[in-house]
């Protein structure tokens, strides 16, 4: 007998493991344990949708005929940790051979490698491109960038190809993208779940067992198995993939999902096939459903960014959460855990991700992410939040967004350029700047958008690194032609913003 080990996020009926296995011999083995609800203190709602979709994806493996070995959180035999519950069950079961599918996260592809069992441990192939594939695509190229391994994925899915061109003549149209948005824009609500009875018992566990959590509980209505994650989906396209070009970008504070899909949870847990995801969204457009700079944008996310994220990771190796190309070691200040801030931006986002364990793409990485690198914070400290907040977050996507994209902590690996903005870019592309206890308009002085002031601290701070970068050299010309008087009062008041914060005021 050979144990098959199907891990939180890998509750796809056709995962590489299940598919070596024997089902007439063979045990799955899946257990929640103390470690992997641990590592980072997760969103009380990210420990609740693995847990709850864990539990319905081993019902529906027993109905399918495995024998399936579950391990509940609260179970007194249980040992806490993955490797500990292979070793108990390869015990239990006198045997020594364990399938797995690798892992998306090196932490317990390490833990597994090193266990005193026969481990084989199969590629993931959930995703549209093999690692070797990443690797013969990235090798030898002096920069990696996401558009032309893009193409690359459009070319062999065939996504919006007319032959051996792309669809409509452009591979990007985001040209056609990134609209601010109204505050009374329409948008429609996002499908939630009322919760069943595995929900309800999941829902009482996470209370009990993580009370001190970041995160809200109530209202869970996230999707806990592949039926609803499809309704999802279907939502999606049927109600908010016409807009969702347009307003990709855009941020409100009343608004909190927009035109967005709310299913990268879904897919990284596999309860979503990407693939199949981005054939229905072309299908829409062939049927004239959605508009080609809507399917195109969101096809990219998926076959582009997201592939390419996993890909830099893998590459990348081990140590790559360590990386801190900028040198920022400032801790991570209170108002990330939602203690005051005078920002509205910052309060607003953060409330968000309190509640619902979700922001999107340009929240992540224009509010949170933008402040934190102009303010310097520990990179590993950011990674840490980013990891724990987010219902989607697991480490093989999460870091290279984070460390990667926002962060520029791997030295631009696969960024051209920083993500950084003064306020100006927030406030077009949202509402929050009107309720602000700061002035976006104001460059200088204690009423000033804090990131009017740190953008250009941070230049300052790096510009031996930046200045020859074409795309910033222009900024640095800005800087320079500012007045000597001028440089000094941004410099001396951003410094004071900085060390307020650091003694623990209310910025
Ligand atoms: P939509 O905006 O509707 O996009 C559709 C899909 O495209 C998403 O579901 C997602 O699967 C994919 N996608 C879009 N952008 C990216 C991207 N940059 N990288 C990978 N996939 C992408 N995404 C995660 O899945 N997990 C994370 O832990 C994560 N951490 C992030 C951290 C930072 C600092 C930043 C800037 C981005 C991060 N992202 C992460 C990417 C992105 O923010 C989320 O995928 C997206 O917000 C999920 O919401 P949605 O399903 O409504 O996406
Ligand atoms: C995220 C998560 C959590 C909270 N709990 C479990 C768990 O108890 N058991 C499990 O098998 N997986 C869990 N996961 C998902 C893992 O952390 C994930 O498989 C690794 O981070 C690799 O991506
Ligand atoms: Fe954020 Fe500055 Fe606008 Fe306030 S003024 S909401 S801090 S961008």
């Amino acid at each position: 007998m050979t144990l098959v080990l199907v891990l939180g996020d890998q509750l796809s009926p056709d995962i590489a493991a299940l598919r070596q296995a024997d089902q007439s011999e063979d045990l799955v083995v899946m257990a929640e344990v103390a470690a992997e609800a641990t590592y980072v203190r997760h969103h009380p709602k990210k420990i609740a949708l693995v847990f709850a979709a864990m539990r319905k994806f081993a019902r529906s493996l027993e109905a399918d005929g495995w024998n399936v070995a579950y391990t509940r959180l609260d179970d007194p035999l249980n040992s806490g940790s993955i490797p500990g519950e292979l070793l108990r069950r390869a015990e239990e079961h006198g045997t020594r051979k364990v399938i797995g599918t690798r892992p998306g996260e090196w932490r317990l592809i390490e833990a597994l490698e090193d266990m005193p069992l026969e481990v084989v441990l199969n590629e993931d192939d959930r995703f549209v491109a093999s690692h070797a594939e990443f690797e013969r695509w990235a090798d030898g190229r002096k920069q990696l960038r996401m558009e032309y391994f893009y193409r690359e994925m459009r070319r062999k899915t065939g996504l919006l190809m007319d032959g051996c061109e792309p669809a409509g003549g452009k591979w990007n149209y985001d040209h056609d993208n990134r609209k601010p948005a109204s505050s009374d824009l329409f948008a429609p609500a996002p499908l939630w779940f009322e919760p069943d009875d595995t929900v309800r018992e999941v829902l009482d566990l996470v209370l009990r067992q993580f009370p001190d959590n970041f995160g809200a509980l109530s209202s869970f209505g996230y999707a806990t198995d592949r039926a609803q994650a499809e309704a999802v989906l279907d939502h999606f396209i049927d109600n908010a993939l016409p807009r969702f070009g347009d307003f990709q970008d855009a941020m409100l504070m009343e608004n909190r999902f927009l035109y967005h899909a709310l299913i990268s949870a879904y897919l990284n847990i596999g309860l979503l096939d990407p693939l199949t995801v981005c054939r229905r969204v072309e299908t829409a457009w062939k049927e004239v459903r959605a508009p080609i700079n809507a399917a195109e944008g969101f096809i990219r996310q998926i076959i582009g960014w997201r592939e390419f994220v996993r890909g830099i990771y893998f590459r990348e190796g081990p140590g790559y959460t360590q990386r801190n190309a900028l040198d920022h070691n400032r801790d991570l200040p209170p108002m990330f855990w939602g203690a005051e801030t005078k920002m509205a931006c910052m309060e607003s986002v953060v409330r968000q991700t309190r509640d619902e364990a979700y922001a999107h793409h340009i929240q992540r990485l224009m509010v949170t992410g933008n402040f934190a690198l102009l303010a310097g914070l520990d990179p590993m400290q950011v990674h840490e939040w980013y990891l724990s907040v987010y219902v989607d977050a697991f480490e093989w996507v999460e870091a290279p967004n984070t460390l990667g994209m926002s962060q520029f902590a791997d030295g631009g690996v696969f960024a051209s350029k920083p993500y950084v903005s003064s306020g100006n870019y927030i406030n077009r592309m949202s509402d929050y700047c009107g309720s602000c206890s700061y002035s976006v308009k104001d460059k200088t002085g204690h009423q000033a958008c804090p990131f009017n002031l740190l953008y250009w601290h941070f230049l300052v701070r790096h510009r031996n690194r930046f200045e020859r970068n074409p795309r910033m050299a222009q900024m640095y010309r800005t800087w320079d032609r500012m007045t000597e008087h001028r440089r000094a009062t941004v410099l001396e008041n951003a410094q004071e913003f900085l060390e307020e914060m650091n003694n623990g005021a209310c910025v």
